[in-house]
């Protein structure tokens, strides 16, 4: 961050003449936008329509984990300020749109947040402006909804302003990539647009990759992340397989990973959480049956064994139970690590909830265990936090790993645990039972 020491702007204090950049969504993708365009010294303007985000930032607070309250605080004194009125927008020069793309009822993306930034934008739409949509959505959006929404504004892409879709890879708790040194892809409607794209993000960011267009970029995107789904699909099917064949899949990953080059090692586990993995393929089988009439089958097989991996885990946990001589009805089943991966707070698409739920669908009692979680409800009910984890793992008939967080002793929690079955992969001591 620039050494600048620019007063910081009252939050109503009358708008700039100018801004470089303006942010449409300030969450986990578009606050590290911002810091990291105020941090080369562009005059950076947020819009959220959350009063209480934007309050928080221009009060100097933070409410996404990789960006510090320190890291806005240098933000605001770089100039940035937070705004819940789009008037913002009318002097940017470029605007991002970083709104989240959930999925609907359908199965498809949900646009709405896409479409509501887009027609504020098409509100204050300027000659000369460049405009990025950076939420993941299906190839075809920037073109055929985005485009159509801008040129409302009677201004023409290519002509008056400048249009490209740049994939977010923004990797929350990821300490060895951040924006500025993760390529970023950009496509643009035209070459002029891809042009103003690319020189925009060149001003911090290391490395820009120009897609061919934008069908292109947003390909590229469901093509990274549908790569892991389908790959963890592989590897959870394989992993019942292996059981089934009395082979040990863990010491087959182990060996596989050897390989030098052809082979990236993936890890079968309770099922596929977060905020990218189990939607962004959606997008895609959305877009093949939708347009095309047909299913994407690698997609659709690929949700439809990674959705079962938590009942697989469940049905485990019962013979488990049984081996010991003990029903799964009545037992106190203890879950450790109910976020979506090791080491995040992050809880969106958890396998923890499917499984809690059909544990207590089988009348198991169940309670948990997570250094990140201190309250957790599944459907409404409180699940019950057990405070000293040696003495619940005693106490507990099983305990369940979920997520290998760093802050666990395994080894300890295995010497302890009456039952430990260990769906991660990471203790291998007798009693111990794996994936
Ligand atoms: N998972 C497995 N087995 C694996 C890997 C992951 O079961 O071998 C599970 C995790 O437990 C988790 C889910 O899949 O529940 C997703 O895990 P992830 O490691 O893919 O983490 P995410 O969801 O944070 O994915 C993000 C993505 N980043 C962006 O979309 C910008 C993804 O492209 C990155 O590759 C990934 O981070 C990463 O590598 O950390």
């Amino acid at each position: 961050m620039s050494g600048s020491t620019l007063s910081i702007p009252a939050a109503d204090e009358e708008l700039p003449d100018c801004v470089e950049v303006a942010v449409i969504g300030l969450g986990y993708v578009g606050l590290p936008l911002a810091r990291e365009a105020a941090s080369v010294g562009l005059r950076v303007a947020g819009l959220d329509r959350d009063p209480r985000v934007v309050e928080g930032l221009n009060a100097g607070r933070s409410h996404v984990d990789d960006v510090s309250d320190d890291d806005v605080r240098q933000m605001r004194m770089a100039g940035f300020t937070a705004y819940t009125d789009d008037a913002c927008l009318a002097r940017a020069q470029t605007v991002v749109i970083c709104v989240p793309t959930p999925l609907s009822e359908d199965g498809g993306p949900d646009l709405s947040a896409v479409t509501s930034a887009v027609r504020a934008v098409a509100g204050r739409l300027r000659p000369g402006q460049l405009v990025v949509l950076e939420s993941t959505t299906y190839p075809g959006t920037t073109e055929e909804v985005v485009r159509p929404l801008l040129e409302e504004s009677r201004l023409r892409v290519g002509e008056d302003f400048a249009l490209a879709f740049s994939p977010e890879r923004i990797d929350p708790g990821n300490t060895t990539h951040g924006l500025r040194d993760t390529p970023k892809v950009v496509g643009g409607c035209t070459p002029s647009c891809a042009a103003h794209a690319v020189a925009f993000y060149g001003k911090f960011i290391d490395t820009v990759v120009q897609a061919k267009g934008t069908r292109e970029a947003e390909m590229a995107k469901l093509l990274e992340n549908t790569y892991r789904h389908v790959n963890i699909a592989l590897i959870n099917e394989l992993a019942i397989i292996s059981r089934e064949l009395h082979v040990d899949v863990w010491d087959a990953i182990r060996c596989a990973g050897t390989k030098p080059f052809g082979f990236q090692a993936f890890r079968p586990g309770a099922g596929v959480g977060g905020h990218c993995i189990p939607i962004d393929p959606s997008y895609l089988s959305y877009k093949v049956r939708s347009s095309l009439g047909y299913e994407f089958r690698f997609v659709e097989l690929a949700q439809d064994i990674n959705r079962r991996m938590p009942e697989y885990v469940v049905r485990r946990a019962q013979d488990l139970l049984n081996t010991a001589g003990r029903p799964l009805r009545g037992s106190r089943v203890l879950l450790l690590g109910v976020t979506y991966k090791p080491d995040v707070a992050d809880q969106r698409e958890t396998p923890a909830v499917p499984v809690s739920r059909l544990l207590r669908k089988r009348e198991a009692e169940v309670s948990f265990h997570d250094p990140h979680v201190q309250l957790w409800t599944v459907d409404g009910v409180a699940v019950p936090r057990v405070g000293d984890l040696m003495a619940a793992v005693r106490d507990h008939d099983l305990t369940i790993l979920l997520q290998d967080h760093s802050a666990y002793d395994l080894p300890a929690l295995a010497d302890e645990a009456r039952l430990l079955f260990d769906t991660r992969g990471r203790i291998f001591q007798p009693g111990v039972e794996v994936l």
